[in-house]
């Protein structure tokens, strides 16, 4: 047999994150690939190819702002960019730096083995093939394992099927076809509002509505692009100082103490603003107290009463179970309107669940339902689920999964005790998952490739984080969660996913630092400046 292919450092993944990470090592000379499971880069942009997949983030927020060329050179078309530039933007940036030459694709790692003399780690991949590193660098994706409900029956269905994830790369003919969407999450929202004026009839099988607000998208001209060109660093800088990454700045007045007439008048203003100033630019009170959070729900509910024509209909699509902003915010282009069209028809699964799929379609408790087409919005085993997916056995042969079955255990999101040479980008307990996401991926990317080089400057051969700085990361995480009224909420940013086994309501998982982007790296780079304080190196 011939010896195994050995590496520095192995980058797991070639999203957005790996991208950026293969980039920087590349750049220092380091020798390094990356093993990607897909057939191409992109990640997220690769794969979720479901009509109306865009950001919701502003495209000049999303785009990577280590390269002026790169800023220099790409026009962003639209305020919110959909999936197909996305990941022409990807490959873009991927052939301008040549990193292609980098990347293994089709290479799905299965198991991944910490030898603790040799300091090493040896990954195995699906097919047999083992390989070598001394650092792996996990940039697995917090939303790249898609989870599908089970139900008696669902194998039997004889018309086309598939996870949003997995929406196929050939078009899929909708005109005149009878369409089921299951999940009304960002998804589901995203693409009911795409496909309903392109369907013959659609069924949303709604069990939980969410809150959803305008994006407010538009076309950005050349000059409008020259004019963002102009302002990057500004718009980066604003980024850097908000918690949440965007440009967005929360309303500093105080929920109480301007009037109700103001308050109605600033969220007038903010639900015709683009992306997620509604949110973003509110009142900080909304996620904290609960008086303020019952007041601006009921104005969002206002709103989608005065957009859905049926109110008995419009009152289905209210959630009362939470409150506004609680969950990961839902952006809608005529979500809502959708509802007013003969052809749509929302399933409310809370009053006629689903007991089981026929050959021809879904059956609820009350009437059966004709499709030819179902699509599973239903989300994702979200943040931890790509890391339980590869066997990662670390000091003494303990698994990562056993580790954090209960809820994940990081050193800033990036280092887990146990697990030395193993250093995540946007991991568990990181600001990736709670904001702008390419923007904590930057911080993330910087900090670990820093930590490297220092390593190699200090010819440390093993990095671990130390048992007290994880606990007390951990305790972090936890009391910037658990002050939030979204804590005790049922969504992905708590781990809450009830597909995924003891993932169902009411146990929270500690997945993401809530205390906000700056603080975040304020106290990642005061730990570096600190000689990395809390990591042991050896
Ligand atoms: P989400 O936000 O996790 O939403 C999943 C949706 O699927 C949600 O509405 C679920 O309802 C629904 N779901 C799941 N299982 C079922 C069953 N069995 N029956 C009916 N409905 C079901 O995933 P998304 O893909 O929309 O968004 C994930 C992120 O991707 C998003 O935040 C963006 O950052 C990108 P439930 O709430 O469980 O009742």
């Amino acid at each position: 047999m011939s010896e195994p292919e050995q590496h520095d450092v192995i980058v797991i993944g070639a999203g957005v994150s790996g991208i950026y990470q293969i980039k920087r090592l590349t750049d220092l000379g380091v020798d390094a690939i990356v093993l990607e499971a897909d057939d191409d880069l992109g990640g997220t942009w690769y794969r979720n190819r479901y009509p109306g997949a865009r950001f919701d983030s502003e495209s000049y927020t999303y785009g990577y702002s280590f390269s002026k060329e790169v800023l220099d050179e790409w026009h962003w078309k639209e305020r919110f960019s959909p999936q197909p530039e996305n990941l022409a933007y990807l490959n873009f940036v991927a052939d301008k730096f040549d990193l292609r030459r980098h990347m293994r694709f089709g290479a799905r790692v299965e198991a991944m083995t910490w030898d603790d003399d040799a300091r090493l780690w040896q990954i195995d991949l699906v097919g047999g093939e083992r390989l070598i590193a001394r650092f792996v660098i996990t940039s697995l994706g917090p939303l790249s394992i898609p989870t599908r409900p089970s139900y008696e029956g669902m194998d039997s269905f004889t018309g086309q099927s598939f996870h949003t994830y997995a929406w196929p790369q050939e078009p899929v003919p909708l005109e005149g076809k009878r369409v089921g969407v299951i999940g009304t999450g960002a998804t589901g929202i995203q693409v009911i509002s795409a496909i309903a004026d392109k369907v013959g009839d659609l069924k949303v099988f709604q069990r939980r509505p969410n809150w959803s607000t305008p994006l407010n998208n538009g076309s950005i001209s050349p000059a409008e692009m020259d004019d963002i060109r102009a302002r990057y660093d500004e718009i980066f800088a604003n980024c850097a100082a908000s918690a949440g990454g965007f440009e967005h700045v929360p309303d500093r007045r105080g929920f109480w103490n301007v009037s109700p007439e103001e308050r109605r008048a600033l969220w007038d203003e903010l639900y015709t603003q683009p992306g997620f100033a509604f949110l973003a630019a509110n009142f900080a009170e909304i996620f904290f107290d609960i008086e303020a959070n019952r007041e601006i729900s009921e104005y969002v509910a206002d709103r989608i009463r005065g957009r859905v024509d049926d109110p008995e209909l419009a009152e289905k699509l209210i959630p009362k179970d939470h409150g506004f902003g609680l969950q990961r915010l839902p952006l809608e282009t005529n979500y809502f309107e959708a509802y007013n069209r003969d052809n749509v028809h929302l399933i409310d699964l809370s009053e006629a669940p689903i007991e089981r799929f026929t050959e021809t379609g879904i059956q609820t408790s009350d009437d059966h339902h004709e499709l030819d087409l179902i699509v599973y919005a239903t989300g994702f085993d979200a943040i931890t689920g790509g890391y339980d997916r590869i066997e990662i056995r670390g000091v003494d042969g303990q698994t990562l999964s056993e580790k954090w079955h209960d809820s994940p255990s990081t050193y800033f999101g990036v280092l887990s005790h146990g697990f030395p040479n193993m250093l995540m980008v946007a991991g568990p307990q990181s600001v990736s998952g709670s904001t702008n996401f390419p923007r904590a991926i930057e911080t993330g990317v910087d900090w670990v490739t820093g930590l490297l080089e220092h390593a190699f400057e200090t010819g440390a051969t093993r990095i671990e984080a130390q048992v007290d700085a994880e606990e007390a990361w951990v305790e972090k995480v936890k009391r910037a969660h658990d002050r939030l009224l979204l804590s005790n909420s049922q969504g992905w940013f708590t781990g809450y996913n009830s597909n995924v086994a003891g993932r169902q309501a009411g146990k929270i998982r500690y997945q993401a630092y809530f205390g906000g982007a700056p603080q975040y790296a304020t106290m990642i780079a005061e730990a570096a400046a600190d000689g990395y304080r809390g990591i042991d190196l050896a």
